[in-house]
């Protein structure tokens, strides 16, 4: 009787530790797949003094995405054309669908200083 219990005991432990296992692993996968997809929908934009930190910014048609803009050197700003994205230190952030594939320019829209009318990259939205 003893023994019969013990052995029921033992199996029931087995099943439970196996899936708070499983669980735990699915969470992770879950978390980690999330943190993926963010990290694939986000464009950041950093600004220094006198240029962005990339001279072509490219995404991909249709596709969501949230444009960061932040600041590395002086204060900027950032418009880009036709698009209707305009950030700043204030309002950093936008979530953006680029639609229309094409070339757009990304320029700084805050006057600072001597170097601010060199301040322009590129984003291509490709099919
Ligand atoms: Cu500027």
């Amino acid at each position: 009787m003893y023994k019969w219990l013990m052995s029921i005991l033992l199996v029931v432990a087995i099943v439970l530790g196996g899936s708070v296992l499983y669980q735990n692993i699915s969470d992770r996968q879950a978390a980690a797949e999330q943190e993926k997809k963010d990290a694939g929908s986000t464009l950041k934009i950093v600004a220094s003094n006198f240029q962005f930190d990339q001279a072509e910014y490219k995404v991909k048609k249709g596709e969501k995405l949230k444009v960061v803009f932040s600041n590395k050197e002086g204060l900027h700003a950032i418009e880009i054309k036709n698009l209707n994205v305009k950030l700043d230190k204030e309002n950093p952030s936008q979530e953006v669908t680029f639609d229309k594939p094409g070339e757009y320019e990304l320029h700084c829209a805050l006057m600072c200083g001597v170097g601010h009318d060199k301040m322009i990259s590129k984003l291509v939205v490709t099919e």
